[in-house]
Formats: C-alpha cells, structure tokens, sequence
C-alpha cells in the first residue's frame, strides 16, 4: 500500500514536472524574438543597382552619410540616392515564425528590395516602417538567407515634408533595424509599423481610473475560426498584478478585434514629472485549448489627467501646472543624426537635470528611446510632423503628411508621457507667390485646408489628447486667413529681443492673442538667442552670439512666462546647438540657441533654468566654462581687473563670495542671481560661493586670468602674449590653443591699441551691430575675422626690448557674390547687395615694409582667412609701430596678436 502511494505521488509529481517544463517551453515560445541587425552592413553613396560592382563599404547602423559635408566648407551636402545592404540569416527554428524586419527610421525615401525584389518603400525620413519577409523569403527547416538592398534617397522632393526649414536632413539609415519573429497568432505588427495594441485612460481621478485596452490580432486563413483568449494584465511597480480581464474570441482570418475594459482602479499611483509612476501592462494571447501563450506584450501605464485651459494654462492632476523645457534636435557634432540609444536618452537626463518638466520633440517624431526615457524620468511631450515653412499644394503632399500623422500617433501612442500631437511649424513663415496676392491667397486657403483635415484626423486617432499648431510671430495673417482658430493649443515661437528688437514686445504679443481669444491656450512653443559657447562680452548685444546677451535674453522671457497665468509654459529653443547646414554667422553650420553646446556641455543659461526651475538646493557661479579670462591691469599699482561675475541659485538667503581664499562680499539674490565685481588678479582665480547656514551650500571655479599690464614695460608684471580682436567688443575663448582674445581699443601711451579707423558694420543691418554675418572661408575662428577695423592707420604696442611673434589676420569682408536669402532668418529682411571693394595697402613695422601691397589683386580674397607671421626686433626702447598705408581703398586688419619670444 505504502509502495504504491509512494509511486503513484511520485508519478503526480513526475506528471507535475512535465506539465511545468512544457508550461515553461510554452512561456518561452510565445516571447517575441526582437533583435538589433545593425552591424556588418554593406553601404555605396551613388546611384547604382544593388549588386553592381561598386566599392562597398563596411559599416554599422546607425549610420548617415551626411556626418561630415554638412560641416565643411562647400555650400550644401550630399542630397541624393545612396544604397544599403546586408544579408540576413533566418534560423530554422523560426521556420513557423512570422518574421519581421522592422526599421524604426531612414531619411527620406527608403526603397527595400529583399532577395532581388521590391518589397517596400516608405516615405518620409522620421517615422518607423516594416516589411513582412514571409512573402519573399522560404523558410526552411535550416538556416535561410535573405539578402536585404535599401534604396535610401533623401534628395529635396516637393512632396515630402520638410521641404525647408533650420535643420540638416542627415540621410542614412540611422535608427536601429530589427528583425522580429511572431507566432502565426500575434498582435498585429504592421497597423503602420505599429503594434496593434492601443491603450488609453479615458477616466482618471485620485480615487479612480478607468483603461481601456484595444487593437487587432493578426492570424491566418488556417487558424480561423480557433477560439484565443486575451488577457491584459496591469501590473504595479512592485510587478503586483493588481487587475486582469480575460475575454475568449474566436480568429476571424486575417485580422481580428479585441477591446477590453477596465472600468474603475481605485486609488491609482498618478503619473506625474515629479513622480513618474508607471504601471505595466501585459497583453497575452493564448489558445483556449492548449492554453498555449502565443503572444505577448509589455507596455507603460501612466495614471494622469490634464487640461489646457485659456485662462489658467495647463493643469496636471487638477492642479494649475506650468511647463518649463525644451525643443531637442536630435543630432550630434560629426555624427549627425545616426545616434546610439545612449545619447538620445542622454539628452533626456539632460533636461530632467535642469528641472524641466517638457520635452517639445522638435520637429519630427525621434527615436523610440526618447519617449521611453520622458515616461521613465518624468517629462511631459509634444510630437509633431516636419510640417515647416512651406507646403506644396499637391495631393501627394496632402497624402504623405496625413499619412506621417497617422504613423507618428500611432507608434508613439502608448506613452503616458505624450500629451499633444502638433502638425505645423510656423508654416507660412516662406509662402511663395511673394508679389501675386491673388494667388497667395489661394495658397493660404489651401494649408488651412490641410491644417484643418490634420487636425480632425488627430482627433479621431486619438480623441484623448490636444492638437498644436506652432506659429510664428505674424499674428495678422494668421488670424486673418483663419490658421490661428484651428488647433485646440496655439503655440507661439517668439524672438522679441532676437531676430527683431525689443524683448518688450514679446509680452505684448501674447496679451493681445490672450484679449482677443480668451478661450484658446496658449504655450509659448520657441525662444532662444544664439549664444555661441566660445564668445563672451562685458557689454553685450543683441546678435553679439555672446552668452551673457543669451543669459539677459532668457531672463526677460522667464519673467514674463512665469507672470502670466493664462501662459501654459515656457519651452526653450533648443535644449542643445544643432546642425543647420545653411547657417553662416559665427559658427557656420551651427545654430546655437541650444541651452548646451552641441556636444552637450552645459552653458551659463542652463545654471540659470536650473536655479529657476529645481527644488532641490541649488548654487552656482556662473560663467564656469568661461575659465580662461584676460583684461588690463586697473594702473600699475593696481594689479587686478574688475569683471561681472553673475551667482545663481534657488535659494533665498544671503550669498558669500570668496576670491583665493578672502572673503570679496556677500549679496541677496534677485530673481535667483546675484552679482559680484571680481577684481580678478594674475594667474589662477579660486572662486567659491556660498549661501545658507546649517544646510551649507556652496560651489567653486578656478579662473585662468592673464592679466595685461597697465604699461607694458612693467616690471612687476611682465608682458606676455596679447590677441586682439579688431573691430569687436567681445571676448573669444579658444580653448584648444587655451588662449583668449580681448577687444579692440584705442591706443594710449604706455599701452597698446589701434590708432584711426573704425568699425566694421554690414550696410543698414538690421541686427548685427558689428562685423559681418558671412561664413569665413577657410577658419574655424569666424568671429575673429567677421569683425574689422576698415581705414586703420596705425596699431602700437608699447612694448619693452627683446624679439616677438606678431601674426596679422585679415579677411575682405565686402563681395559682389550673390546670397540666398537665408532660410532661417526670421525677420525676413532680403540680402543686401553688396559692390566688390578693391584695396592694396602696405603694412610696416618699425619702419620696415614687411607686407608688400597686401590686397584684393592677392591676397584678399573676399569671405576667406589670411593671416601671417611675422618676426620684430624691438631696439631702444621703440616698441612696436605697425602702420598700414594704402595705396588704393582702405587698408583693413581683423585681429593682431603679439607673443614676447625673449
Ligand atoms: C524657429 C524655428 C526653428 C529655428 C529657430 C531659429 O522659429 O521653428 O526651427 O531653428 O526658429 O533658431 O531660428
Ligand atoms: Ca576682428
């Protein structure tokens, strides 16, 4: 007897194990295989078939073709058709799979052949695609190949939004490729690259929140007719599954729809920046006869509710809620857009740090990474089309944009993090027919037709969140042709104080929208100034690109963003300089309104966000990049420079200022700055901050400071090195040669500086108040030679005895060559013609002729660098005396510097 209830327990638990080892196969079947095929790519730029012989080279995805020509010289990039492939290995136990290869983006036009045959093209650079290998390829028991070709073409096409805008269109195939293997029963994979499986939170409320759960199964003509059951599962952070629903369907065919409940979780956790709390939810398909799991998927819950409102801006959770953030590009120095995951949510981390609670992802849809990292790390977003500037009035224009807006809600449609769909950027900014108003008029009525059926086909693919439409600062014709009534939030891109004057009017700009439609929301979308990381000023201006006229710039704005209620927030243009192949100015190629430089290194305006917008104690010194300093000595018997230094913190209590270990003074904060004259000495300046008492905060920065003597031939302070730029008031940090150069000045005795002359200024501009705004061919150091000093006589050192280095950099800054108007430029104003100047002067120094009729016959050739070296002897207690004759225009210099040799 025993015996036999020993056996017949060992056999329930013999049967029990292989029940629970087939259970555990089954869970492992039904897992969807999903894996990166980014390495070991085959790539030729060039039109040619695939397969011809061409010179292949070997690379890896991400990849764009365009990481280097969007930042040479040469006017342009590489636009045009350009080819990729790889051969891709099926194994043979997925010889039942249904298997996927899924691109999540290539720019623009991607055409995939797959064993010689066009399987796909997709259209549009930003959004995902997929092609089912199934219907080209025969598994086999064994491995199979597949040889993948992509036909990748980002050449302008008038049908393809974006046609112009401030970004680069990096081509390539630069986001993950993947294969993915299903089971014959799956979740549909191909509802526009999406996953078929859509989940929404009609309802929420502190005490109650309702979800509900639908999408398509995708099965074939075999299976039809078996009865699946699928359950969704909502699991809490602890993986506690806290509610399930189950519903038994039978397989229609093809495709099969499944829609599921759940009326009421109490007390849901809220989703929110300050506490990201995500659920997960688990959607399985299972046969109701086997039980067998054919397929599964994870996906992020966030509970949360909010509105726009046109009196109170936004609301989270019931609360009156303000955004503050940014727009992302998503490129990278020399990289273009072809970036790791890493990176994306790099940049993500980025502006959580700053205290930001918005991510505008500016202008296209981005990376799966980043909406993953925004519901993750806490951070409301807006996604929109690259809808910009222009439309083209053709159906096929109409048909492409439509379709972008339906794939970017549908790939992106289960982030709690995603609170608005947008669909145009400041869209008549560029509209042709410029002089035929009849016509124009038509072309109005045209995008607010487009703009119109965008915005009710986003209220039915998603009736749960806002539409945005983003404007720029023409209200009349906005609102008279009728664009400005259409969305459910108006965003407004503003640059008072930047692409035209007076940051006053910023504030009166949105008053107004406010008193004439009350009703509508409103966020402020853009603004920005280019502040390029290399330049700095004591006196700054507008379109100086100095930090500190940044920094003055965003302190207006935050003031009257953060006094307004009816403003939902305030979202910065751009968190990080991006590539703009067609910008010129300071830094060609490089639009630098980023909150960081385009590697990602913090500027003084992001400390500046940051002691506005973070909770947590928070001190810093400004200007810390800012760590190679130079300036006169106040006299000889004063041997120090007093300089600005700005303090930023979130506290309010009294801040102390240290220079080298000596107390300089102690300040209130205003407005989250305080400012301190720092009379910076010779050598290494420590600087610490300090603000509070018990909960001490402080923070510390080394200055490099070379000071220059009051008179050169000082004793106590010796001479070293000077760089000067002429015809400019601002200061230039080059950190590779670690060396700065200062502004130009006047010449006074005992001194140094320039004698006659005067400013350089483009004819009538409008916004630069000194030098020129061309790319400078030839130099990294644009700033240095776009300013002058055209009709300069003389330029003096009065340096003691020995032998130097004297280098003389000049650059014809006036052509005849003919300029596009620049697409960025946003106060429209057209391209000045210019005559081409014809100039030869001498330039001699201490009385020798060392330049020989230095001019446009030679040397000077307009928009481009020439500098040279020269060598002086100085006797007798002479100095230096470089005086520039000319014998036909004006003679010209751009910078100067002078190194003591011995
Ligand atoms: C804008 C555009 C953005 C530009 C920005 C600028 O209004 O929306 O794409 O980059 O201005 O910096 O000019
Ligand atoms: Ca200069």
């Amino acid at each position: 007897m025993t015996m036999y209830f020993l056996n017949n327990k060992f056999i329930r638990i013999a049967a029990l194990l292989v029940f629970l080892s087939t259970a555990i196969a089954n869970k492992s079947i039904a897992q969807v295989i999903s894996q990166t095929v980014n390495t070991n790519w085959l790539f030729f730029k060039g039109d040619t078939s695939a397969g011809e012989k061409v010179n292949w080279e070997k690379i890896s995805l991400p990849h764009s073709f365009n990481t280097h020509d969007v930042m040479d010289d040469e006017p342009g990039y590489y636009r045009g058709k350009t080819w990729y492939k790889k051969t891709v290995y099926i194994p043979g136990s997925w010889s039942k799979k249904i298997v996927y290869l899924h691109f999540e983006g290539a720019n623009q036009v991607a055409t995939v052949f797959i064993n010689g045959k066009k399987a796909l093209e997709h259209i549009g650079g930003y959004n995902a695609f997929n092609v089912c290998l199934n219907n080209f390829v025969n598994f086999k028991d064994k491995e199979t190949k597949a040889e993948i070709a992509v036909l990748v073409d980002n050449a302008f096409n008038p049908d393809i939004p974006t046609l112009t805008a401030d970004f680069t269109f990096f081509g390539g195939i630069y986001r993950d490729v993947m294969l993915n293997a299903y089971n014959p029963v799956h979740f549909r994979a191909d509802d526009r690259a999406a996953r078929s499986l859509y989940i929404t939170t009609p309802s929420v409320s502190a005490s109650s929140a309702s979800v509900v759960v639908r999408g398509e199964i995708s099965s074939n003509i075999f299976t039809k007719g078996n009865p699946i059951i699928v359950s969704h599962a909502i699991l809490d952070r602890e993986s506690k599954v806290i509610a399930k629903k189950e519903q038994q369907l039978k397989l229609k065919g093809q495709l099969t729809n499944f829609s599921t409940e759940f009326a009421s979780i109490p007390q849901p956790k809220l989703w929110s920046p300050e506490e990201p709390y995500l659920y997960r939810v688990i959607s399985t398909i299972r046969d109701a006869e086997t039980k067998e799991v054919l397929d599964e998927i994870v996906n992020p819950l966030g509970f949360r509710w909010y509105k726009f409102t046109g009196d109170k801006g936004f609301y989270l959770n019931g609360k009156p809620y303000k955004l503050w953030g940014a727009s992302r590009h998503q490129d990278n120095m020399l990289m273009g857009n072809a970036l790791p995951d890493a990176l994306h949510v790099k940049d993500v981390r980025l502006l959580k740090e700053m205290g930001a609670n918005f991510l505008r992802v500016a202008h296209y849809p981005q990376d799966p990474a980043i909406l993953e990292a925004c519901d993750r790390l806490g951070l409301l977003t807006c996604v929109e089309v690259p809808i910009v500037n222009t439309i083209t009035e053709s159906e096929a224009f109409y048909r492409n944009s439509k379709e972008m807006q339906v794939e970017m809600v549908r790939q992106n449609f289960n982030h709690p993090s995603v609170v608005m769909w947008a669909y145009m950027n400041e869209v008549l900014l560029k509209a042709p027919f410029k002089g035929q108003p009849e016509r124009q008029e038509i072309y109005y009525k045209n995008v607010v037709k487009l703009a119109h059926s965008i915005d009710s086909l986003l209220q039915k693919e998603d009736p749960y969140r806002y539409t945005m439409l983003v404007f720029s600062s023409n209200y009349e014709l906005f609102k008279r042709v009728g664009l400005l009534q259409i969305p459910q939030v108006v965003g407004w891109n503003l640059y008072n104080g930047w692409y035209t004057a007076d940051t006053d009017k910023f504030g009166e700009h949105i008053d107004r929208h406010h008193k004439e439609f009350p009703q509508t929301p409103i966020l402020i979308t853009e603004y920005g100034a280019d502040a390029d990381p290399r330049i700095r000023s004591l006196t700054p201006l507008r379109f100086d690109k100095s930090q500190e006229y940044a920094l003055f710039y965003h302190k207006e704005y935050i003031k009257t963003i953060s006094s307004r209620d009816y403003v939902s927030g305030g979202i910065v243009w751009n968190l990080a300089d991006f590539n703009s192949e067609t910008r010129e100015e300071a830094m060609p190629h490089i639009n630098n309104k980023g909150l960081t430089d385009i590697y990602r290194r913090p500027k003084d305006i992001y400390h500046l966000y940051q002691a506005f917008l973070l909770k947590e104690p928070f001190i810093r010194i400004g200007s810390r990049s800012w760590k190679l300093r130079s300036g006169a000595a106040e006299a000889e018997d004063k041997l120090f420079c007093r300089q600005q230094v700005e303090i930023y913190t979130n506290q309010s209590s009294e801040i102390t200022l240290s220079l080298n270990g000596k107390i300089l003074g102690r300040a209130m904060p205003k407005n989250h700055v305080a400012v301190f004259e720092v009379p910076f000495v010779n050598g290494i300046n420590q600087l610490e901050a300090i603000v509070g008492g018990s909960n001490e905060l402080r923070d510390m920065v080394e200055i490099d400071f070379l000071l220059q003597p009051a008179n050169l031939k000082s004793v106590v302070l010796p001479f070293q090195e000077i760089n000067v730029s002429l015809g400019d008031s601002r200061y230039f940090i080059d950190e590779k040669l670690q060396q700065v150069w200062i502004p130009e000045k006047a010449y006074e005795q005992g001194s140094w500086g320039y004698v006659g002359g005067e400013v350089f200024r483009i004819p009538k501009s409008k916004r630069h108040p000194y030098g020129s705004d061309k790319n400078i061919l030839g130099t990294d150091y644009d700033p240095i030679y776009a300013t002058q000093r055209p009709g300069i006589k003389e330029f003096r050192f009065d340096v003691p005895d020995g032998k130097y280095d004297l280098t003389l950099h000049f650059a014809e800054l006036v052509s005849d060559k003919k300029r596009e108007v620049l697409v960025y430029n946003l106060d429209n104003s057209e391209a000045v013609a210019e005559k081409r100047v014809e100039r030869i002067f001498d330039v001699i120094v201490n009385d020798v002729k060392m330049v020989d009729s230095l001019g446009s016959q030679n040397y000077l050739i307009p928009e481009t660098a020439y500098n040279t070296r020269l060598f002086v002897d100085v006797k007798e207690g002479k100095g230096i005396i470089i005086r520039f004759v000319p014998s036909k225009g004006q003679a010209i210099l751009n910078g100067i510097q002078l190194r003591k040799i011995f």
